[in-house]
Parts: structure tokens; sequence; C-alpha cells
């Protein structure tokens, strides 16, 4: 208050008030004066980044100019806010998507040209933000757009990582990681050095009485590091709504910064405390669906929560409402349970800071939360060592162990002497160490838990949170379906595809209205649409071969079957499968005369992502990967026929030129471990069909295109659970046709086969956990329908377009109005259009 500008002077203020450009004109002079005054380069020393460096820095004035109107605006309208808090953000390129959702791609275009340069090099001059694995974190850039171009008010909040997700060269056919330092020059974020939150860890708890006389716990001694806010603008789309997300960086507080060490000259002792406060935020840890339990990252996820948490709490105090009002005012989301120290952080400020009684605090807490778990693989959740817990945090320690106190006497009272479901149940698993099963502790402290797709929130409530739905009712669980945003994912990444349907559907309402794709079906019998659709199709297949023998050196047919695998590489996610499938097919090739090689239809099998550095199995399929393309591309014998390639440093920038060039898709996890799946999504919504298991988000999009239109195939989730008990008791029958790939593999025929003899044999040997064996023969059988399919290009173009029509559900618009009217309870906050809009 004592900051802002007195009365008489507003007005001049009012007058020089910032503007942003709107103009092609108002572009130019913004875009050269950053190059010259900001950036200090002159029109002969102005590359493409330089370029791209200006015409950012005048993207963002904009961003910001709505960025702090929009702030000003949800503080005068006083209502709810929704805090999403995510250890991981995958944004990918800022700049193509802030062009496009204030509506000037166009003037942008007009003003480069001018200035000599072309948008798309100039676009494609940034460096990814990538401060995430995979699809958790997407999913949370997904929701920040959706959030924000319907207008909530909405942060997000997270840790602003030095390094994020490693970039992945191959180097002779194996994987290798090189640190991704990408924050050299980021002109989307804002520092806020006036915004340092100080972060206790280790320490003592002691008790004290105070004044009136109660007794409090007091948190001492230990070490203090500061919170950086980091503040990027997230604008919505067609909407001056700019939200915003605000990122935590580490450093060492000013009050620890040792100067007695310093200014007894050990200068380099002062310095190594400095880098350790830095560590805390240094690096993205590479794992997804994984789990390891290092102090590291505990230390991360505290310091990430009670930061926002501080502020959070600030804000809340600034409107002076009574502590009973917090739930009304603010709902905080839990992505995974990474987040679940917020929890227990709350229930710390409002017992032991603020002074509230224990169960009216710990009412509020839950009425606050909410989260979303997004996997069952018991490798993935979270466990944090009650040791370790207690030396970091011990005062949150004390708090756990007291919610779970107070919940086991209320299922104590439900289920009298029933021991084992109280062993079940407790936060603290009776382990060597014990541990603090996070999943449990963020189902008690939430009024809601839902899953991400239908089959996945039902099989929570049946194994995970099986006695907690006996314990709360079915009620606190539910489903709200993932989806993604069409703004990047159809109209950034495929404009041609998206002028298309505009043009049909008369005007660009399907991209905040996703539903209203459906009326593309009509347009089944146009003969000149269609054919401009498949040439778009095409032209998409063009690109991604120039950008594949660009990097791999390999040349692939356009009119070939683009078959495509990108994801992260997990065991669960079966790209073994799909690898021992294409040997198959290599085999089967190899047999055929060159009559019947002419019948077949020439694929090329595309593989991408990443594996876990410590991911050794998931190594070895890289490497299966490129051994068997090495094989297969040169040989004479298959030409065109099949080609094999492996993409390196899948991201989100790469997947924008991968997903519109699709023929078929694989989304082929065992059934029941994929919870859910986005990049499923992103491939129909792109006039691609998919090859996929009944899991996951797989079968909603089987219900909303129709059974005909999609090719599943597999085992169902239910027969999972038996046929891996078979085969840990006998009677496990390798598949022929699958023996027969062993057999290649062995003789040598893609290299040395002892690389590949615990891949093979943890199918063979090892009881076939991902069920390799019992899908191989389904998997190869459904590709064969594909190859016929895909001979009849006028059937399979039908199929695309009425696949495309009938994906308005899986837009991410509909998951957020999902979770603010079921879970958050906020309504959306819509400004006064301007700009004509
Ligand atoms: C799931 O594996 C899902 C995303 C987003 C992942 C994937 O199927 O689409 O979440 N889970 O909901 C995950 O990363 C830690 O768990």
């Amino acid at each position: 208050v004592e900051a802002s500008i007195p009365e008489p002077q507003r007005d001049a203020w009012k007058k020089h008030s910032a503007q942003g450009f709107t103009t092609k004109e108002q572009f130019e002079d913004e875009t050269v004066r950053h190059v010259e005054t900001t950036l200090a380069r002159s029109l002969f020393n102005c590359d493409e980044l330089a370029a791209y460096s200006g015409a950012s820095l005048a993207f963002r004035d904009r961003l910001v100019i709505e960025w702090n109107k929009t702030q000003q605006r949800q503080t005068f309208a006083d209502q709810k806010r929704v805090y999403y808090l995510s250890l991981e953000f995958l944004m990918g390129r800022a700049l193509d998507n802030a062009m496009l959702n204030v509506g000037l791609k166009d003037v942008a275009r007009a003003g480069l040209k001018d200035l000599g340069f072309r948008i798309e090099d100039v676009i494609s001059q940034e460096h990814d933000a990538a401060l995430g694995n995979g699809g958790l974190g997407r999913l949370a850039a997904c929701f920040l757009d959706s959030m924000a171009t319907l207008n909530y008010p909405a942060w997000g909040y997270g840790l602003r990582y030095r390094y994020g997700i490693f970039k992945q060269e191959i180097v002779d056919g194996y994987q290798v990681e090189v640190p991704d330092y990408w924050l050299d020059f980021n002109p989307w974020e804002f520092p806020r050095h006036d915004i340092t939150v100080d972060i206790q860890f280790y320490g003592h708890v002691s008790r004290h009485q105070d004044e009136d006389g109660k007794n409090v716990a007091v948190w001492e001694g230990g070490e203090i590091v500061d919170a950086v806010a980091y503040d990027v603008p997230i604008p919505g789309f067609q909407t001056p709504t700019t939200n915003n997300l605000r990122l935590w960086s580490s450093k060492a507080s000013k009050g620890e910064f040792d100067f007695q060490k310093f200014n007894s000259g050990d200068y380099e002792a002062s310095v190594g405390d400095q880098q350790r406060a830095e560590t805390i935020s240094a690096v993205l840890y590479p794992n997804d669906n994984l789990e390891r339990g290092k102090e590291l990252r505990l230390k991360q996820q505290y310091f990430w929560c009670a930061a926002s948490l501080y502020d959070i709490v600030r804000r809340f105090k600034k409107s002076k409402k009574a502590w009973s009002a917090f739930p009304d005012m603010v709902a905080i989301q839990l992505n995974d349970t990474h987040p679940t120290l917020a929890i227990v952080e709350l229930q710390r400020i409002l017992v032991d800071l603020e002074g509230l009684d224990w169960v009216e605090a710990w009412g509020i807490v839950q009425n606050t939360f909410s989260y979303a778990n997004h996997t069952v693989m018991p490798e993935a959740l979270e466990k944090w060592s009650v040791p370790v817990m207690q030396n970091l945090l011990p005062r949150h320690l004390q708090i756990i162990y007291e919610v779970n106190s107070q919940f086991l006497q209320m299922v104590e009272k439900q289920f009298p002497k029933d021991r084992d479901m109280l062993r079940r149940v407790s936060i603290i698993e009776e382990s060597q160490p014990k541990m603090v099963r996070m999943a449990y502790l963020a189902t008690i402290g939430s009024h809601k838990v839902n899953g991400v797709a239908e089959l996945h929130s039902d099989l929570i409530k049946s194994t995970i949170f099986k006695d907690f739905v006996e314990i709360y009712g079915p009620d606190k669980f539910t489903n709200v379906t993932n989806g993604i945003t069409p703004r990047r994912w159809l109209h950034q990444a495929n404009p041609r595809l998206s002028e298309l349907i505009a043009s049909k559907l008369g005007g660009y309402e399907f991209l905040t209205d996703l539903t209203k794709l459906n009326k593309l079906e009509h347009f089944l019998d146009d003969k000149d649409f269609k054919k401009e659709w498949q040439e778009i199709k095409y032209a998409n297949k063009v690109r991604l071969a120039q950008h594949i023998v660009n990097t791999t050196g390999v040349r692939v047919n356009p009119k070939a079957l683009f078959d495509i695998q990108v994801k992260r590489i997990h065991e669960y996610k079966r790209q073994q499968l799909n690898i021992l499938g294409v040997i198959h097919r290599y085999l089967t090739i190899k047999a055929m005369s060159a009559e019947e090689r002419k019948k077949l239809a020439p694929r090329v099998s595309i593989f991408g992502g990443k594996a876990a550095p410590g991911y050794w199995m998931a190594k070895t399929v890289i490497h299966l990967v490129c051994s068997v393309g090495e094989v297969v591309n040169n040989d004479k014998d298959v030409g065109d026929l099949l080609k094999v390639v492996y993409i390196e440093d899948y991201n989100v920038s790469k997947a924008e030129i991968i997903t519109p060039a699709s023929d078929i898709s694989e989304h082929i996890s065992t059934a029941g471990t994929e919870a859910s799946g986005t990049s499923n999504m992103k491939f129909v919504l792109n006039g691609g069909l998919i090859i996929g298991t009944c899991d996951g988000a797989n079968i909603e999009i089987t219900r909303e295109v129709g059974e005909s239109n999609i090719f599943l195939f597999g085992n169902l989730a239910e027969d999972v659970e038996d046929l891996r008990h078979a085969h840990n008791y006998g009677s496990f029958k390798l598949d022929p046709d699958l023996a027969k790939v062993f057999d290649a593999i062995k003789d040598g025929a893609f290299g040395d086969a002892n690389r590949f003899t615990a891949l093979c044999s943890s199918i063979t040997d090892h009881g076939d956990y991902y069920l390799v064996s019992d899908d191989f023969n389904s998997y190869i059988k459904t590709h064969a329908l594909v190859d016929e399919a895909y001979k009849d290009q006028d059937a399979w173009l039908e199929k695309c377009i009425t696949s495309v029509s009938r994906m308005g559900f899986f837009s991410s618009d509909r998951c957020i109005q999902e979770y603010a009217e079921m879970i958050w309870n906020v309504e959306p906050l819509v400004p006064e259009q301007r700009n004509g809009k």
C-alpha cells in the first residue's frame, strides 16, 4: 500500500502507461528497439537469435501489461482462486504460443519479413522450457493454458530448475545424457527479488507457553534458505486474461550467508554454503513414474510447498477475512503426491503460527486441498523414510503422527477390532525403516481425490484406495479424464489443418469449444475437402521425413505408412513389444517372394523418447531399436518396405512436428498400467489413427470415435492379475512367433546378442510381468489389419476425419471446467473484452 502512487500523480502515470503494440508498424518499432537497446545489437549484428529475442521481448511487454491488469482485476474481485501445485511444468516454447494466443501471429509474420526474417526460423531459435519428464508435466502446461483461456483466477506454482530434463543424444545406438542448461537467455520470466521467502530445514522442536498459557510447538535452529520468485506470464487464448506461473529458485539466505567465514578470509567456504543452497532448485529429477526417495528431492518438495503456501497465506491475509473463510477463497490442487507436504505445512501455519485450534485448522486444511492421482504403479508411489523426515522436517513429522493418530482413532470407531485395517491404512508403514505413505496422507488431507481416466479412477478405488473408499464412502473419489489444449496441439502444431477446419466450420470457434468439431462429419462426401485433408497429412509427413533425414541420415518415403511411438521409455509402455513386432515384420518380409512383397504396404516405424539415466532396461530397448534400424535400413531386400528410425531428444517442440505426421501411433501399455496417456489424444486430434490396448484414455477415445475407428488388441485389465499369477506358477508358454524373433536376436541378426539377453529373458524366464508374450499374437494380427485398412485410402481417410470430429471431449478446457465445478468450486472472472474481440 505504501508503494502506491499518490492520487494527484496518478493521471500523469496513466497517461504514460505502457500500451504494447497492436499494428505491424508498432511491432517493428518494439522489436528493433529491443534489439538495439535491450540487447545492444544493431542491424549489422542481428542474427536469427537476436531477432527471436527482440520479437519475444516485444510480445513479453504485451503479455506483462495484461498480466498486471489481470492481477489487479483478481485482487479487486476478491473471489476464490485456484492454486495448481506441480513439481513439473513441461511448457515447451512460448513465442509461437504467445503470438497465437494474443492473435498477432500474422502481424508478427509480416513485421519480421519487413525486417528480413522468416517467422519459422525465428520461432525455432527458442530453447524449450523442459521442466518436466512426460505426461504429468505436460498436463500441467495444458491446464495452465485452459485456466487462462477460461478466465479462471488461477496460479501455477513450481520450481525453477536450472537444469530441466536432460538432452538426449544417440551415440552409436546408445542414449547419452547431456545437461540442459536453458536459462542463458529466457525472456519469458520476471525475477522478483522483492518476493523472497525464508525456508527452514533441520533444527528441533521445543514447547513453549504462549501469553494465554497455551502450549505451543516452536521449530528452532537448523538452516535457512531463500526462495526467490520468478514469474512466467500465461496468456489465455483470445482473452486478455494473463495468469501467473510462479517458479521458486533457491538462494543462500542473506542472514545465513556466513559473513563470519567471509570476513575471516574463508571465502571459499562461504561460497560453498551459497552453492549448497542453490543446489535445491538446480536439477529436475529425470524419472518418470519412479520414485527414488533421495533426501534432496524431499528438500525440493518442502522448499517449494513452504514458499508457495507462504505466498498463498499472505495473499489471503490481505483480505482480512476470518480463517474459517480460507477454503472459500483458496483451492489448492495437488498434482500427484509430490506437493503433499503443503497439507502439513498449512496445518503447521494455522496451529503453530496462527494459534488456531487443531480440529478447526484440520477442517480448513481438508476443505482447501484436493489430490489427483496419476499412477498405480507401486514403484512410483511416494514413501519417505521416517528418519530422513525426522531430521529434515522435525515439526512436520510430529504433525503427520498427530494426523495419523486422529485418523486411526476414527477408523477404529468405525471398524472396531479390525487391527489389520488399521495397519493397512496407517500413514506410517511399519517397515524397517518406517515410511510415510504420501498417497494416504494426501487422501486424508483432501476433500476430493481423482484419477485421470475412467478405468484408472475405478482401479484406484479397487486397489490402492480400497480401504479409504470404505472409510470415507465413494463420493470422496471421482474421475476427471485428462485432456489437451487444442491451441497448441492443433492450431499451433498443425496450422494448415486448423485453417482447413475453420474454413469448413465458418471460423475458429472450435478452438475454444472443441465439441464444434462434430460438424466435420457433414463433409465426409466433400471431395475437395478430403483431398486437401490428405494433402495436409502428406505435407506434414514430408516435414517429418525432412527432420528424420537431417538428424539421422535415414531417408524415409513419405508415402509409406508412418507408425509412431513417442513417449518416455518404460517397460509398462512396452516399446519392447513394438520393436519385437517390427522384427517379426522384418523376418516376414525376408521370407516373402518378390510377388508377395509387392502387395505389402511400406512402413516407417518411428520411435522416440528418453530413458531415465538409471533405467538400464529402458536403455537396452533404445539400443535394440537402433540396432534393428541399422540392419533393416541397410537391407537391399527390404528397401522402402520397412524403415526403423529413432528420433533423438523427443520433447514438446519435436512433438509439434511428429504428432501431425502420423498415420498410426502406438499406445500399447499392459492393460491397467497407463493411468491415462495424453499423446493418444494429440495424435487422433491431428488425423492419425491409433493402435492400442484397452487401457487409460484409449477406452474413452474408443467410446467417442467408435470401435471401427481404432485398432484395439490385447488382454484386458481384469485378466492381468490372473495371467501374471499363472506365469509365476509354471504355465508360461512363449508365443511361437515371438520365439522366432528371439531366435533371430540370439543368432546375432542385430549384432552381439549378449547385449539383449536380459531383455529377452525378462520375458522368457522371469515371469513376463508386462505380458509381452500373452499379447504378441493379438498385436501382430492387429497390425496386419492396419496394413489391410491402409490399402483403402478412401476408407482410411474417412476414419481419420470421423475420429477428429468426435474428439471434442478431450479438450483440457472440458477437464478444467470439471475440476472447477466438481472439485475447486471456483468461478471464472471474465474481463471486459478489448480490441473488439
Ligand atoms: C501417467 O503415467 C498420464 C499422466 C498425466 C502419468 C500418464 O498415463 O497421462 O500421468 N503419471 O495424468 C505419472 O507421471 C507420476 O505419475
